[in-house]
Order: structure tokens, then sequence, then C-alpha cells
């Protein structure tokens, strides 16, 4: 404070105070780069200083500088006549940072806007050296990797947990230079061809009207076209099932999609499909939990992802390959391969692992990793080569189209994320945002001036050589084969195949998103759809909006069990586990849990009145929420505390006064989603009464031995969910 000082420009105004927070002063050590951050050779066109961006920019220098590197005394006033004049047109420091400001943003993706991305390493096994050349599937290579996982529908400031497939982009930086896998969480498309990609995406994404709703398909022009065009069906019901909410993207599965050809180093070929394996499980939300972490957390997937890479727990998946013959018919057990929207059932073709990959960096600087990174699916290495997909075929005009105008011209392979590992030799030149200095005055071929550098390679030294495969001969046509007008067959497999639970969810998703269509001829056009599926998902629809259910002719298919999530047991590393806490918890049996649950790598989180010691404390109960844990423990009776403050409105509503009514809300929401509960001695099983729920019911684990009590939760965890407890009490779920 100044006290009586007086301003040293304008009598009688009190002096500006001085800021209590001062800036740092001292430059920080840089963060060391990360794998993909190297920069390019820095080749400088005056032979001095680092031209390189990366080194230049990085913002470790002592002095603030402008753009031009020239030293900075100030960046808080704009340059005036005076304090209170005018502000100054030579002020170029000023026009500068407001310029730049104004066009930091550029255009979001048109569909997958929303996403985030971590670095990694792929460690292959070698299965895969015999089926493709691709030096990244030999025994023991270990191949720098950035993946980025998206919402497809919702712009880049939308919620995490909203009903949509999820994108699983893979950019593998090989030595024989960049592989992307682009793919999803789900593995069939809407279409089979991808001259209807812009049709599907203007129907699922906002009403070009009132630009509602947000990052979601519950609207009509999205299920007028779904229902129109029944190739749809398929992906539709896997957006309508627990694929559509993921718990975490540590715990989604991968699809490449479409059927790729591989090329081994004798020239024998396969046909494969691609699966991404996640070493802890195929996990979903509960729609009630999606819904309250779309307000709670919109960041829930994102920071999961982030807070686990943070913390060491690295996620990892082991990617795979079904592999079939590379026959001129190109169809596996009936299957057409080259129809996106069918899968091989795991039974039929078992998923062959090659190698694991390990998430273990976050990006540095979300605009420039994330946001920059340009996935292609015409990326390619030797040794993989592509199928006559229709879909495929139209994605590999379509990335590197749409990078133009994202990423402002045809230079986003300089940009450092984006930049091969292997060295680039190439003759494309200039352009918006060239940042090489190209030596030589030969960027032609042939060429003698630059003594005919540089030269073609061949197979032998790693050069990407189409696979001679023979063109059949007939005429032009705008059709597809016969055996893509077969829309019902594996929607029905895929029914089948679900247990009463997960069909439970798809019947309520569908009643959901089709109440939010207000035209009737939707509706019904998507019942006479369901309908084809199965006659009972078709009737509870029905029911559920309150329209008569129609009849539908459907196909005999066996289930295939592999599309279901539950039934399998996984580790619970990661998962973390609310410990509530009351005036009479114990501290030594909370010591001994906690340090229990650090041990089986889950993440505990006491919850406690408030006041609580803040090392131990992480949440108190006016901050927590079930939604952000798996299970729940009791440690004590967490009944309203002397100095927390009343609640009492109406979500808050404890139906006894010994428990605090949000500890009761909290302990209702974990029953009504199937969390296991556990407790030990009397005050747990009080309050479980208290809170109106059963001390002896499905998951809950009550006991005297508090490390007991926690092994049996974490036990229940192994299958994520308490799945007896659905369909939850109240028809919650
Ligand atoms: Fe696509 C982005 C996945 C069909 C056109 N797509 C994009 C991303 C993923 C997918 C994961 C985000 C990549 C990132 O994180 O940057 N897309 C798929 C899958 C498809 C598919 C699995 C079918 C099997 N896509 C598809 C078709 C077309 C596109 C048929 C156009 C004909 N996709 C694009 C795009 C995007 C894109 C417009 C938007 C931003 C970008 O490419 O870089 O070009």
């Amino acid at each position: 404070m100044h006290g009586e000082d007086t301003h040293p420009d304008v009598p009688g105004v009190p002096a500006p105070e001085e800021p209590t927070v001062q800036e740092p002063t001292e430059p920080r050590a840089p963060l060391p780069p990360k794998p993909d951050q190297g920069a390019p050779a820095p080749v400088s066109a005056t032979g001095r200083g680092p031209q390189d961006g990366a080194a230049a920019r990085s913002q470790d220098g002592a002095y603030l500088t402008n753009a031009q590197g020239t030293r900075l005394p100030d960046s808080d006033h704009s340059l005036k006549a005076g304090p209170r004049g005018p502000v100054l047109l030579q002020d170029h420091h000023l026009r500068e940072k407001i310029t730049h400001f104004d066009h930091e943003r550029i255009p979001e993706r048109v569909v997958h806007a929303r996403g985030a991305a971590a670095h990694g390493v792929f460690e292959s096994y070698g299965a895969g050296a015999g089926i493709s050349r691709a030096a990244f599937l030999a025994a023991g290579a270990r191949t720098p990797v950035f993946v980025r996982f998206s919402t497809v529908l919702g712009s880049r400031g939308s919620a995490d947990t909203v009903r949509d497939t999820r994108g699983f982009a893979t950019k593998f930086y090989t030595d024989e230079g960049v592989f992307d896998l682009v793919g999803n969480n789900i593995p069939v498309f809407f279409i089979q061809d991808a001259i209807k990609f812009p049709d599907v995406v203007h129907a699922a994404k906002p009403h070009p009207d009132r630009e509602i709703p947000q990052a979601q398909s519950a609207h009509d022009t999205f299920w007028d076209f779904v229902s129109l065009h029944t190739e749809a069906t398929h992906h539709t019901l896997w957006n309508m099932s627990d694929r559509g909410i993921p718990r975490s993207y540590r715990m989604m599965e991968g699809f490449g999609i479409h059927t790729f050809r591989l090329v081994a180093a004798d020239g024998s070929t396969c046909l494969v499909k691609w699966h991404w394996k996640p070493k802890l499980g195929v996990h979903s939300l509960t729609w009630d939990e999606a819904q309250q972490l779309g307000g709670l957390d919109p960041d829930f997937h994102r920071r999961d992802l982030a807070d686990a890479i943070e913390a060491g727990a690295f996620p990892q998946w082991e990617l795979g390959v079904q592999v079939m013959p590379d026959t001129p018919e190109q169809t596996f057990e009936g299957i057409d391969l080259l129809d996106p929207t069918k899968i091989v059932p795991e039974e039929l073709a078992p998923v062959r692992p090659l190698g694991l990959m390990t998430l273990n960096a976050n990006p540095t600087n979300f605009f420039a990793e994330t946001e920059q990174v340009a996935f292609h699916p015409g990326h390619l290495v030797p040794g993989i080569d592509i199928t006559d997909d229709p879909l495929l075929s139209g994605r590999l005009f379509s990335y590197l189209d749409t990078q133009i105008t994202r990423l402002g011209g045809p230079n986003f392979a300089q940009i450092p994320v984006n930049r091969t590992h292997a060295p680039v030799n190439d003759m494309l030149r200039d352009g918006f945002h060239q940042d090489a200095v190209h030596p030589g005055v030969a960027p032609y071929k042939p060429n003698s001036l630059d003594g005919g550098c540089p030269f073609f390679a061949g197979a032998e030294e790693h050069a990407f050589v189409e696979h001679p495969l023979p063109v059949a001969e007939s005429k032009k046509v705008r059709e597809s084969p016969a055996s893509f007008a077969d829309h019902f067959s594996q929607p029905r497999q895929f029914w089948l195949s679900m247990t009463p639970v997960e069909q439970e969810h798809i019947i309520a998703a569908y009643t959901f998103e089709l109440g939010k269509c207000r035209e009737p001829a939707v509706r019904e056009r998507t019942l006479l759809a369901l309908a084809r599926i199965d006659a009972r998902l078709c009737a509870q629809v029905a029911d559920g909006l309150g329209l008569p259910a129609p009849e539908g002719e459907t196909v005999e298919v066996d289930p295939s069990p592999a599309l279901s999530q539950l039934g399998a047991r996984w580790p619970v590393a990661g998962r973390t586990v609310g410990i509530l806490t009351g005036p009479d918890t114990d501290p030594e049996a909370l010591a001994a849990v906690r340090e229990a649950a650090l041990a089986a790598d889950l993440v505990p989180l006491v919850v406690a009145p408030s006041g609580g010691d803040p090392d131990r404390v992480q949440r108190s109960f006016a901050t927590a929420r079930s939604v952000e844990f798996d299970a729940v423990l009791l440690a004590g009776t967490p009944g309203p505390a002397a100095d927390a403050t009343p609640v009492r409105d109406a979500r808050a509503a404890g139906p006894d006064d010994t428990v605090d009514p949000r500890i009761a809300l909290l302990l209702g929401e974990a029953w009504r989603h199937a969390k296991a509960i556990g407790g030990w001695g009397e005050p747990a099983r009080d309050t479980l009464t208290a809170a109106g729920l059963p001390a002896d019911g499905e998951g809950v684990v009550l006991g005297e031995d508090p490390v007991q009590v926690l092994r049996e939760v974490a036990d229940l965890l192994a299958e994520h969910r308490v799945w007896k407890r659905f369909p939850a009490p109240g028809g919650g779920e």
C-alpha cells in the first residue's frame, strides 16, 4: 500500500497499488523436449543463430521479446500521449500483440473437433513380422507414437461424456515414415461410401437454423437420415449401446474399421482388421452418470487421461489384427470385407496381438500438439496397403484436403507434432508457412544440376511400393455391390450378443433419443428399423414413446459373445475409491485402508465433513459427488457435522437426519449406478440404513477388518459394476 502517496502524473489521484503477486523474474529451466518435438536441422539463411521455431520461441529466455527477437521494456501499457491521452497509431508493439491475438484461432476440425491426446511408445512383439514388412512391426522395434482421442459431433468446447462415437487416431513415427491409424472406438461406420459423408455429418450436426442440439445425435435431422439410410443401423445401434458413453479413453477399444492389406517381405499378402485392446478392459459410464458429468465435469475424459499419465498410471493397449486370406472375392465366411458397416466376429477370426502401446507423456502445449496434429489414412508405410473399400478411398482424399484449410496451407507436415522421424528429401517447395530454407537448385526430376539427386528407392531400400493388385475389368457405375444391401443381420447379431443389462441400456438410449425427435414420421420409421433388429427392442422403445410397435422380419444369426462388455474381470489400477469419513472415523483404520488402496494402484479420495487435515482429505461433503468414484467406502458415520452448513435442498433430501443429506445423495447415486459399497463396524451399517439402502444388498461389503473390506470391494471393481443391481431400484437406468 502507498498510504497517502499520490499519483506521480495525475495530481490528486492516489498512486496505483503495487501488485502483491509478482511475476517470476528469474528464467525457468526449459522443459525437456519430447521425442517428436525435435527441431528440423536448423537451416539458417544468414548462418547465424537458431532459425527453428521450437528452439527460438520456447519462452525460456530471460527477456520478453517481440516476434522479431527485439527485447521489450513493457507489455502492459499501450503507447499513449500522456497517461490519460490517446493511444498512438505508431505503437507497433500493441499492433503486433493484438494482430497476433486476433488470428490465434484456427478453424476447428469439421468433425472430431473436441479431443485430448498423449505421447507414447509402441513396442512390437514381432508377431506381425511374418505378414508385414513394416519395420515397426519387427521384433523388438520401439516406435514413438502420438494418440488423439475425440468425440465426433461436438465443437471444441463441448462436453466429454456425451453419447457419441469416439475417435482413436494414432500416429506412429516409424523409421520408414509416418503411419497413421485413424480409427474409432466402434468397429463399423455409418456409411459404406465416402460420398455420403457430408450427408451423415450434416444430418448429425446441430440444426442449421438454431445450432441445437450440441454434441449429440438426439434430434430430428440425425434420425431422419439414419432411418431413411438403413446402412447406418449397425453403427447407430453401437452408439445407442454403452460403447457410446465410455468410462474413460483408457478403457476403450479402438478399431481401424476398414480391411487393410498387409504385404510381407516375400510379397505375400493377407487382409486384416486392426484392433486396439485396452489393458484396463472396456468399460462405460451409466447414462445418468454421463448426464451429471456433462455439468459437473465436462472435461471428465480429458482430465482422466492427463491425470492418469501424470500420476504414472500409463494406459496401455495391445495392437492386434484379425487375419483373413487375400482372396479375389475379398470376403470371409460370407462377410464382405470391403463393407465398412460389417465386422468379422472374433469367434471366426481371433485377434492376434502384434505389440503394446503405452501412453507415457502428456502434451506440453495443447494447441501446438493436440490441435495441430494432422492425421491422414494415406500416411502409410511399406508393408501396409489399402483395399478398395469405397469409404477408405474417399478418406484418402479428404484428410489431406482438410488440413490445408485447417492448418493454413500445404506445409502442415513441418509442424513439430507432424514431423516424421525419418529423413525427408522431398521436392515439395514454397507455400504458406514454409519453414525450411531448401538448398539446391533442382527440385525436379530428372535433373543433372543437382547430380541427379535424390535417387529413387526400390522395395529393398524401404520404398512404399503399391501392391500390384489386378484391377477387375468392368464398366463405370455409381452403385454398390449386392452384398452391401444387408443392413440388418449384423445389428441383430450385436443385439443378441448383449447381456440383459446391456439390452436395457440400449432400449433406454433409443427411447431417450427418439423422445427428442418432434417429427412423428421420423420416430415411426426408426421403429420400423428396430423391428427388423428385434421385436422386444422395438416393442419396448415404442412403449416408452407411447407408440404402437410395428412388426418386422428378422434374420437368423449367431451371437458373438466377444461383443459384450460384461463377463470378464479386469485390472483395477487407476480406479477411484471415495472414503467417506465422519467424527468417529478411526484414523488408524483409515490410514491402513489408504495404504492398501495405494498398494493396489487404486486412487483413494478421502471425503470429510469439513475442516479436515488438508494432507489427508481431498473432498468435503460440499464438494464430493458420486460420479468421480468407482466405489465407495464408509469409514465412520458421515453424519451432519456440527460446523457444516446444513444442506436441505431438494437434491439432498436425506431420508434420515442421522446421515448428512449430501452423503445420503452420494450413497444413493453410488447404489443406483451399481457401484460397489463397503464399510466396517456398526456406523457403516447404520449409515446405509439411514440412507435408505439395504445393508445386505448386492455388492455391499460390510465387515470388521477394513483392509479386508477394501480387498473385497476391489474384487467387485474388477467386474467394473455390480451388474446384478440393474435395473436400478426406482428405475434410474
Ligand atoms: Fe474421419 C477426422 C475417424 C470416415 C473425413 N476421422 C477424423 C478423426 C478420426 C476419424 C478419429 C480425428 C482425427 C484427429 O484426431 O485429428 N473417419 C474416421 C473413421 C472413419 C472416418 C474411423 C470411417 C471408418 N472421415 C471419414 C470419411 C471422411 C472423413 C468417410 C470424408 C470423406 N475425418 C474426416 C475429415 C477429418 C476427420 C473431415 C476432420 C479433421 C481431420 O480430418 O483432420 O477429413
